[in-house]
This record gives structure tokens, sequence and C-alpha cells, in this order.
């Protein structure tokens, strides 16, 4: 296809409520959404950077900047794009997954519209719903933390230093032995709270997730040695490369795959396969998307790799409204899971007058 513009989107998605991570307080996500118009129709990608470099050297102006000025111009002027050839076209610019990864969404949007296909079938989904986990912030208390977790298949708490084994005791404790429970640390330990850490081994958690920094492998599969939780990375996984290298250092034997942290869905999809060969589970990771992301999301951990609830919540968990239809958890035989969409592309039909309404500044119009 030809694309003729790429337009860049800012939208303002307050939170229902605060989500605390041992890297801060978010109240509200400042979202950056492109739009490819092409010759054969329109596609919507959603880009998962935060609005500050915390979770990654990514963040919303970084991503919007680098769209603007190096990655849109080189799509604008490539003659022929498909999905699968963005990745390429754009390798000339080092890093920036979340934003490469946006455009690789809405040109894949495009592109499976056209033919009406669903991301699903592109991607080779072999569910039709998803086992669905909640991803809980750091709490004001205990209390409050305990009245957030119910209605999942697993829940996911959020640690830091001093907000650690007292609330997954708790927990633990609310959900009793068979209730699957993991820790996300966000890179807030180092290998000398080895001992600490190795205190959760009792409560029989599915996972710990990313407990030191992101690029320090090797602590990380020193830790795995250490203790009985598996180790399990998220944002260290910047690439099927770099997942193969983690699995067989030692320092991963369990992964979180988010499209936008490896730079896009095609990535997301080979680091499932490699994993699947390697017999290492994956799950599918959130990163508070509106419902263009999520749709995507939930294609993605529709794939026979992801054995293990991904932090794929109803779009309720953290938004009153959206841009798109919301993703509402069934009930009876689904309770705890959401329908894989079906419909063309992405599934979801984006809301322009919301998008337009909650616009944090007039959208940028990029042409060749
Ligand atoms: O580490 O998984 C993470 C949200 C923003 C940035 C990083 C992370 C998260 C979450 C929320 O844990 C997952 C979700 O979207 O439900
Ligand atoms: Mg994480």
């Amino acid at each position: 296809m030809r694309i003729d513009a790429v337009e860049l989107h800012r939208v303002g998605m307050p939170l229902v409520r605060p989500f605390e991570t041992s890297f801060g307080v978010q109240t509200a996500r400042a979202v950056l959404l492109v739009r490819v118009r092409t010759d054969v129709g329109d596609g919507w990608g959603e880009c998962v950077a935060g609005s500050e470099p915390f979770y990654s050297s990514e963040y919303v102006d970084g991503a919007a900047h680098v769209i603007e000025h190096y990655l849109a111009p080189t799509l604008l002027r490539a003659p022929d794009v498909t999905a699968a050839s963005v990745a390429r076209l754009l390798a000339f610019v080092a890093g920036h997954r979340m934003a490469k990864a946006a455009l690789e969404a809405a040109v894949l949007d495009a592109e499976l519209r056209a033919v009406g296909r669903s991301f699903g079938e592109y991607f080779g989904a072999t569910a039709t719903w998803v086992d669905c986990g909640v991803s809980v912030g750091i709490a004001p208390s205990i209390d409050e933390l305990l009245a957030e977790v119910a209605g999942y298949k697993r829940i996911k708490l959020k640690v830091k230093p001093g907000w650690d084994l007292e609330p997954v005791a708790r927990v633990r404790e609310l959900l009793g032995r068979d209730g699957l429970l993991q820790v996300d640390a966000n890179t807030a330990y180092t290998l000398a709270d080895a001992e600490h850490l190795k205190k959760l081994d009792p409560f029989d958690l599915l996972l710990i997730e990313q407990p030191f920094d992101e690029e320090d492998i090797a602590s990380h599969a020193a830790l795995a040695q250490m203790i009985e939780t598996p180790v399990c990375l998220d944002e260290s996984i910047l690439s099927a490369a770099l997942a193969v290298d983690a699995i067989e250092r030692g320092a991963t034997s369990i992964v979180n795959i988010k499209a936008g942290r490896v730079g896009g869905y095609l990535e997301a999809l080979r680091v499932h396969d490699i994993c699947r060969e390697l017999a290492v589970p994956v799950w599918c990771g959130g990163m508070l998307e509106t419902g263009i992301g999520r749709a995507a999301n939930v294609a993605l951990a529709a794939l026979p790799g992801f054995t293990l609830p991904g932090d794929t919540s109803a779009s309720s968990r953290y938004f009153a409204d959206d841009l798109t239809e919301l993703f509402v958890l069934g009930t009876g035989e689904h309770a705890g899971q959401l329908r894989v969409p079906t419909g063309p592309g992405t599934g979801v039909e984006v809301d322009e007058a919301f998008v337009t309404g909650r616009a944090l500044s007039p959208h940028v119009t990029l042409r060749g």
C-alpha cells in the first residue's frame, strides 16, 4: 500500500483510580495515537509510551518527535509499505521501539481492514476467549488493596521495598492456596535484596517480574538460582533475540510479552514462537492501553503459547469511558475472560468525536 498521510493524535485518558508502581503514581494517560491514511483505507495504532521516561527510556513527546522527524517521513516516501516491511524500513533508527510499534500496528490495521481479516486471524490465534489477570498498583493501605482484587483469573501485585511481604501475605490469605498470584517490582530491587526476596517463596507465587535493572541480566540469573519463585522479565525483553539470550542464561523462565516494548506485534509473534519452541510459557503484558491497544493485545494473548493469564483487564479497570467500544469481562463459563475480537483489523471502531473531544493538542498531519 501507499501511505498518503500519518496523523498524530494526543488524547487525555483520566484513570478511574491512581495507579502506583515502584516508579511513581499515575492518575491519567496522555495517549499518543497514530492514524495512517493509505490508498486501501485507514488504520489506527496506539503508542504505549508513558508521559515520562520511567518504565522505559521512551516517552510520549520523544515518540511523537521521532515519528514526526524520522519514522513517518520514511514510510511516506516508500512506494509500497506492508506491515511486514515496516520494521525493516525503520531499522535505520536505533531503538524507539514503542514509536515504531505504533506505526506498524496502524499499517497492519489498515492492511487487514482492507481485506476483511482480523488481527487474531493474522496472528494465528487459537482461542476465542482469553483468561484475564489484573495488575494492582501499590495501594495506600492493605484494606484498600483487598477491596480491588475481585473477578480476575489471577492477581499481580506491584511491589517495592517496604511494600512486598505483607501485602503478598494478606492477598495470599484472601485468595486461598489455589488463587493465581504474582508480583511485579519494575526494577525496584538489587541483588543485595536476594535474601529478602527469598522470603516470598512460601507464598507460592507464579512469578516475580523484573526485580532488577533492565540491563542487568546477570543478577536475574543469579537470583533465579537462589529463590523458588520463577523469575520473569518484562523491561529487559526488547526483542526475540534478547528473549532467547535471557532464557539461555537462566535469567527468565517465563516471559512477559508487550508488543510496544519489542518494537511491534510482528516481533511479539517472534518472541511467542521462539519461547514456544523452548517450552517457556509467555503471557501478555499491558500498558494501560485504550481499546485500540487492548484489542490487539487480546488477539495476541489468544495464541497457543500464552498459557498464563495476561494483564488484559476490562477497560473499566482503568477508564470510565474509552475511544472504542469497551472490553467487558464475560460471565458464566467466560467469567474472568475477554472475547477475542473477530472484526476486520483490530475489530474495534475508533470514536473520532471522542478523540477530538479529549484531544490534548491539535492533531498533526504529516504528508509525503
Ligand atoms: O510493568 O507491567 C508493567 C503499566 C504501565 C507500565 C508498566 C506496567 C504496567 C502494568 C499495568 O503493570 C498492566 C495493565 O495494562 O493492566
Ligand atoms: Mg511489568
